[in-house]
C-alpha cells in the first residue's frame, strides 16, 4: 500500500456508528489464540468447555490476518502465560478456580499456561511471521505489565482491530485497557469467541453500547472490504 493510500481516512460499517480509520494508524491486534485455549485435549477443553465456541474464529481469523498483512500493516499477537518459576504468576490467580489443576501443573500439552510450553503457543493456522511482535503477558488485559503502549505509540498507532479469545475475559479486559490509553477499537463479532454463547453476545453488548462506550462492533468482511478501498500500487 503506498503513502497517499495508508495515510487517508477510510470508513468500515460498524455499531454503533460507522468507524474511521487511517490505515497507517491502525494496527491488528491478535488476543491469546494459544493452543491450550483452542485445542481439542487442551487446558480449555480440560476444564470442561466446548472449544468449538472458539474453534468458529480461526477462519475469519485467518482471513482477516492475510488481507491486513497484504495491506502491509502492523499486527501484533498477545499470549496469557507465566514464567516457567511461576514468579510472575499473582497467588491469587494460581488458587482461582479449585480446579485439581491449575497455572504451572503438567497438562495435556506441557504445563499449562507456561511459556515456552506447547500448550502455551500460537495455533499454527494464526501462526506470527517474525516480524510481528508476540507480547506475553501475564494478566487478562494486553497492556497491564507489557510494553505493548510502548510498541503501539512507537508505530504512531490509534486505531486498533482487535480479536481473539475469549470475547469477555482477555478481548474485553484489553478493549477497555485500550479505550482509557486514547486508543479507538473495532471488534469483529465473528473473529471473537466465548466458551458461552451469552458471554459472546453480551461481551460485544457491552462495547459498542451508550454510543461505543468501549469501541465498536462490525466483522471480518468489512473490516476486509475496507482495507480494499485503498487501491494497492506497489
Ligand atoms: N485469554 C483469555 O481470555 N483467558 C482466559 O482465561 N479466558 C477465559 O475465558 N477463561
Amino acid at each position: 500500500m503506498n503513502v497517499s493510500n495508508v495515510s487517508r481516512s477510510l470508513s468500515i460499517d460498524a455499531d454503533p456508528y460507522p468507524y474511521e480509520f487511517v490505515p497507517a494508524q491502525s494496527a491488528l491486534l491478535i488476543i491469546d489464540m494459544q493452543r491450550d485455549f483452542l485445542e481439542p485435549g487442551g487446558f480449555g477443553e480440560m476444564l470442561g468447555n466446548d472449544v468449538s465456541q472458539l474453534r468458529r474464529t480461526i477462519d475469519p481469523n485467518r482471513k482477516l490476518l492475510a488481507a491486513w498483512r497484504a495491506a502491509g500493516l502492523p499486527v501484533l499477537h498477545t499470549r496469557e502465560g507465566h514464567r516457567p518459576d511461576l514468579s510472575d504468576l499473582p497467588p491469587a490467580k494460581k488458587a482461582r478456580g479449585r480446579s485439581q489443576r491449575t497455572i504451572g501443573d503438567p497438562g495435556p500439552m506441557g504445563r499449562i499456561l507456561i511459556r515456552g510450553e506447547p500448550g502455551h503457543d500460537i495455533i499454527p493456522e494464526l501462526y506470527p511471521l517474525p516480524t510481528e511482535p508476540v507480547i506475553d503477558k501475564p494478566g487478562k488485559g494486553a497492556f497491564f505489565a507489557t510494553d505493548l503502549h510502548a510498541i503501539l505509540q512507537n508505530y504512531g498507532i490509534r486505531n486498533l482491530v482487535v480479536t481473539g479469545v475469549t470475547t469477555e475475559v482477555c478481548v474485553n479486559t484489553t478493549v477497555r485497557e485500550a479505550n482509557d490509553r486514547g486508543y479507538d477499537c473495532l471488534v469483529p463479532a465473528d473473529c471473537v469467541g466465548s466458551y458461552f454463547p451469552e458471554f459472546q453476545e453480551a461481551g460485544l453488548k457491552m462495547i459498542k453500547a451508550q454510543g461505543g462506550i468501549f469501541g465498536w462492533v462490525s466483522d471480518s468482511s468489512r473490516v476486509i472490504a475496507a482495507l480494499q478501498q485503498a487501491p494497492l500500487t506497489a
